[in-house]
C-alpha cells in the first residue's frame, strides 16, 4: 500500500495539470510528488532509473537516496510521469509508475534509449530474440502460436528511427500498432493479448522505461530482452562508471530486473492499462495497478480519495 499511494500521489499531481499543454509542468508536479511521498517511507532507497536527464526535465535523478533511513535497503527505478505528451494533451496511456527491489536488483543504467523487443507469457524460452531479424521474430511467433503473420500484431513506437523496422514488419504480412509515447505500457500490452490485441512489442525506448517493463512483465510471466544504445563515447563512459563493463550487452528479462521485485502503476490519462484520475466535487478517484513478482500477484485497486489535502504539497 506504501507503494501505491506514492503513484497515487504523482498520479493525481499531475492529473491536476493533464490537458494543460504544458509537459514540463506536469512532469515536474509528479516528480515533487513521487520525491515527498518516498521520503516517507520506511527504506533506505536508491533511485537506480531515474527519469529527465535526456530531455532535461525535472527527475529523481539517479543515484539519488530516498526514503527515511530506518529500513531496508532498495533500488528504486521511477517514472514519475511516463508519457508526459499524453499527460499534456490528454491523450491516452500516460502513467505514473515506480518499481521497487532489494538493493542489488534493479539495472543501474544511465538514462539512454533500449532496443527492446517483448511476447506475453506462454511461449517457448527464447521463440523469439533481439538479435533475430524482424521477419524473423514475426514468423517463429506466428508459428508457436499458431497463427499466419498477418494475424500477428506488434507495437512500434511511431518514430522516424523506425522507419527500417516497420518496413521489414510490414514485409511479413503482419499488423502494426503506432503508439506516439509511453512504452512501459506498450510492453505490457503484450501480457493482455486478450484485451490489447498486441503479439509483441519491438523497437527502441528509454532505457528507464525499459527496466520498468521488465520489472512488470516479469510478475506475469512473459518474456523481453533490452539492450542499451551507447552510441557516444561519452555514453559508454558513463554507462562505465554506473558498472555497465560490456556496453554491447544484452539483458535478458530478469537481468534488467532481478529479485522480490514490486510494481505499481497509477493511471494519469485513461488507457487500456488504467482508468485516468477522475476529479469529482468531493471524492478524487484513481485507478493502480500493483505487480509483484515472487508471487505474480497482480492487484488493481479503485481508490476513492476525500482528504484533498493530502495530495498538496507543503
Ligand atoms: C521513450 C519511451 C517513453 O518517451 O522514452 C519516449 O520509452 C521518448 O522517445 O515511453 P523519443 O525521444 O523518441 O521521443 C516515452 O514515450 C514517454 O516517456
Ligand atoms: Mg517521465
Ligand atoms: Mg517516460
Amino acid at each position: 500500500m506504501e507503494l501505491v499511494r506514492v503513484t497515487e500521489r504523482a498520479a493525481v499531481s499531475a492529473a491536476r495539470l493533464r490537458g494543460h499543454g504544458n509537459e514540463k509542468a506536469a512532469d515536474q508536479a509528479a516528480v515533487d510528488a513521487m520525491r515527498r511521498e518516498l521520503n516517507k517511507l520506511p527504506i533506505d532507497g536508491t533511485i537506480v532509473i531515474g527519469e529527465g536527464e535526456r530531455d532535461e526535465a525535472p527527475m529523481l535523478f539517479i543515484g539519488e537516496k530516498v526514503g527515511n533511513g530506518k529500513g531496508p535497503r532498495v533500488d528504486i527505478a521511477v517514472d514519475p510521469l511516463e508519457g508526459t505528451t499524453l499527460c499534456a494533451k490528454d491523450m491516452p496511456g500516460a502513467i505514473a509508475v515506480m518499481a521497487m527491489a532489494q538493493a542489488g536488483s534493479l539495472l543501474y543504467a544511465p538514462d539512454v534509449y533500449m532496443d527492446k523487443i517483448a511476447i506475453g507469457p506462454g511461449y517457448p524460452q527464447g521463440v523469439v530474440d533481439l538479435d533475430a531479424t524482424p521477419a524473423d521474430n514475426v514468423n517463429a511467433l506466428a508459428k508457436a502460436k499458431g497463427v499466419k503473420p498477418h494475424e500477428i500484431s506488434v507495437l512500434i513506437m511511431d518514430r522516424p528511427r523506425h522507419a527500417d523496422l516497420i518496413a521489414a514488419v510490414r514485409k511479413t504480412g503482419a499488423s502494426i500498432r503506432l503508439i506516439t509515447d509511453g512504452d512501459v505500457a506498450g510492453v505490457i500490452f503484450t501480457a493482455m493479448q486478450h484485451e490489447t490485441g498486441i503479439d509483441l512489442y519491438l523497437g527502441i525506448g528509454g532505457a528507464p522505461e525499459g527496466v520498468l517493463a521488465a520489472a512488470a512483465l516479469r510478475c506475469v510471466g512473459g518474456q523481453m530482452q533490452g539492450r542499451l544504445i551507447l552510441d557516444t563515447p561519452e555514453k559508454v563512459e558513463r554507462a562505465r562508471g554506473m558498472g555497465v563493463a560490456d556496453p554491447k550487452r544484452k539483458y535478458g528479462m530478469t537481468e534488467l530486473a532481478n529479485g522480490d521485485v514490486i510494481v505499481s502503476a497509477t493511471g494519469v490519462t485513461d488507457g487500456a492499462l488504467l482508468q485516468g484520475v477522475r476529479f469529482g466535487k468531493e471524492v478524487i478517484h484513481t485507478e493502480t495497478i500493483v505487480y509483484r513478482s515472487i508471487t505474480g500477484t497482480v492487484r488493481k485497486i479503485q481508490a476513492e480519495h476525500r482528504e484533498f489535502e493530502k495530495f498538496r504539497l507543503d
